[in-house]
């Protein structure tokens, strides 16, 4: 059975899109462990498809118990498919965890929530140049109405390939390049990207859960501390800012708001 995960922020509509994916065959549980909630139901009228809904999260960071249950799914079960929902309302935020998502190398499409609420505010976003810019598929919905979810299935039934990740500034690409030649024997390829930017970011769980020997860690710290050195910025924020960067160059490209529009006629 084909497993498809959604993912998305809390409030991006990842319910709404679950109950009509779904319909009435939902079981609802535990993550193991932990008292977070576990959705899973099957596609309607496929099914041989199995829908996981992941907790609402705004990020990959092992901060919150949802995170690290979104993460460890993630990484560990590997689903066929992410399907990321985002609030088209609050791309910028939303493209955060869409970022972190493609860097855990699952293939990945973007469903565009709420395309109703977009089109009365009178903000457009161009969704050919966001798939260009992230080279992931983007099919815009509105779940509430549901709208589009045909084109959304057909695109989850789709073979699906893996997608290249977001190339961030090239200092940053030559340092998890360097860390990356580290790890081949280590993880899977399609999760090397991931846990390079992990342990750029020294991430604690990671280079536990790693065991890298004492030579590797060393030859990786001096890799971080060259960035940090180059950077005059810790190696967390590099990366935070890094995204964000992404991220506006992506939204000065894709959105238009109606403010922009007056005044480019005036
Ligand atoms: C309330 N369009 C519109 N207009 N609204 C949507 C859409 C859409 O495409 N999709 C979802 N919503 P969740 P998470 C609500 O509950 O699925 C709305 O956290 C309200 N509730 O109906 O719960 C959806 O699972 C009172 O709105 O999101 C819901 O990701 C007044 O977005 C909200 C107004 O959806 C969050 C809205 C008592």
């Amino acid at each position: 059975m084909a497993v498809v995960t959604l993912a998305g922020n809390p409030n991006s509509g990842k319910t709404t899109l679950f109950n009509a994916l779904t319909g009435s065959s939902q079981y609802v549980g535990n993550w193991p462990g932990v008292t977070v909630e576990k959705k899973e139901g099957q596609l309607r009228n496929h099914r041989d498809i199995s829908i996981v809904d992941l907790p609402g999260i705004y990020s990959l960071s092992p901060y919150t118990l949802e995170e690290v249950v979104a993460r460890r799914y993630l990484l560990e079960q590997q689903p066929d498919l992410i399907v990321n929902i985002v609030d088209s309302m609050n791309i910028e935020r939303n493209l955060y965890l869409t970022l972190q998502l493609m860097e855990t190398g699952n293939p990945i499409i973007i469903s565009l929530n709420m395309l109703d609420l977009l089109k009365k505010s009178g903000k457009k976003i161009n969704l050919k140049k966001l798939s260009y810019m992230l080279q992931v598929p983007v099919i815009g919905i509105s779940a509430l109405k549901h709208e589009n979810l045909d084109k959304l299935t057909n695109h989850m039934l789709d073979n699906q390939e893996n997608y290249p990740y977001p190339q961030y500034d090239e200092r940053i690409e030559s340092a998890l390049t360097m860390i990356q030649a580290t790890l081949h024997t280590e993880v899977p390829e399609n999760e090397e990207r991931w846990y390079a930017i992990k342990l750029f970011e020294r991430d604690e769980d990671v280079m536990q859960a790693l065991e890298l020997n004492p030579a590797k860690q060393e030859e990786i710290e001096q890799t971080i501390t060259t960035a940090e050195k180059i950077f005059s910025d810790n190696s967390d924020s590099i990366i935070v800012n890094a995204r964000y960067d992404y991220i506006a160059k992506i939204v000065d490209m894709c959105v238009i708001n109606n403010d922009d529009a007056k005044m480019s006629f005036s």
